[in-house]
């Protein structure tokens, strides 16, 4: 069987079917993950443009299982595992996260889902800093690098990724994987990969690569402003706005793929299950605009009011290309 994997945005307690691995609570609270009604459940703390919250839901047809095991909730069917994992507030991270990371690497391995393809951070208070004077998201990078270098070297790569604020406590994460080695990570020229940005943003890189081909879909990871490993165009969201989209339409454009190695071509017009992360309410209606103009009708959009990992950013855009919504 060749089971695929897909997301949408429903309802924040829209009722599951049994092909459901996942539900991840977008609306007022954070806190760790837990199994709902048979089904892994993360909830964040994040402010929806609709200010009503709402969910994303993962599924993937065949029997599903699910379970916990320290404090990580999980789902899977014979292709597929959702995780999900939560790390309380703290005033140092690196440990804990390397902890919390490790133990989530030695969980793939053990069920046999060694390549994880898509990841999603939400870090609370991400611009502040800890104890130590260290920025949070530098110090939450650290941990993540650790445990990717000691936990996960076995499957060489890293996977697409977000990392954001949320106005939660603490740091919540959720990610895929898949049994496949038919999995390709993606970079993109105009951008300098993550996990090699130069120590000025931190003791250790980001560990997450700019977007990850699964068979005929393209996970996009949160893509921003940034040049080189540059932030461009400080304080002008429309600038802002342009380099991030012209990154994501380059990386998922057929010449990006071809030199990748990777099949397929596409445009801003494909991307779907969209992610707009903008950093001052202020700039809402600016940013729905964009978005109208740049995606098509179609596409679902959900807007995030949330801190982003460099204070000088001020919008964050991912989203997912899959063959089922073609060109037009
Ligand atoms: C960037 O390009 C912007 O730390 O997991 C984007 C996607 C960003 C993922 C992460 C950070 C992360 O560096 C920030």
């Amino acid at each position: 069987m060749i089971a695929s994997i897909a997301s949408r945005f429903t309802g924040p307690e829209a009722t599951c079917g049994d092909d459901v691995l996942a539900r991840i609570v977008f609306g007022d609270a954070s806190g760790r993950p837990s199994i709902e009604n048979g089904v892994p459940t993360l909830r964040l703390a994040m402010c929806d443009d609709a200010h009503e919250g709402f969910a994303e839901i993962w599924t993937s047809a065949g029997p599903i299982h699910s379970a916990s095991i320290n404090g990580l909730v999980f789902a899977h069917n014979d292709e597929f595992l959702f995780c999900a994992g939560f790390i309380p507030a703290s005033d140092r991270y690196t440990e804990a996260t390397r902890q919390a990371y490790g133990d989530a690497f030695a969980l793939v391995g053990a069920l046999n889902f060694p390549k994880i393809f898509r990841m999603w951070n939400f870090i609370g208070h991400i611009n502040g800093e800890n104890r130590e004077g260290l920025e949070v998201y530098r110090d939450f990078c650290r941990g993540r690098a650790v445990a990717f270098e000691q936990d996960y070297a076995h499957a060489s790569g890293m996977p697409a990724a977000t990392g954001i604020g949320t106005s939660g406590d603490g740091v919540g994460f959720y990610f895929l994987a898949c049994r496949d080695s038919a999995v390709r990570h993606i970079e993109n020229a105009r951008q300098t990969p993550a996990y090699e940005y130069p120590q000025r943003y931190g003791p250790k890189s980001p560990s997450f690569a700019r977007g990850t081909q699964l068979r005929d879909t393209l996970f996009v990871s949160g893509t921003a402003s940034i040049l080189g490993h540059e932030t461009v165009h400080e304080g002008d969201l429309d600038k802002q706005w342009s380099v991030a989209t012209d990154n994501i339409a380059y990386l998922i454009g057929v010449e990006n793929l071809q030199a990748q190695g990777a099949r397929g071509g596409h445009t801003l017009r494909d991307l779907d299950q969209i992610k707009v992360y903008y950093r001052h309410s202020a700039d809402l209606p600016r940013v729905m605009k964009l978005a109208q103009t740049a995606f098509h009708p179609d596409a679902s959009i959900r807007y995030l009011k949330a801190d982003i990992c460099r204070a000088d950013l001020l919008v964050e855009i991912e989203g997912i290309v899959s063959h089922r919504h073609g060109s037009d």
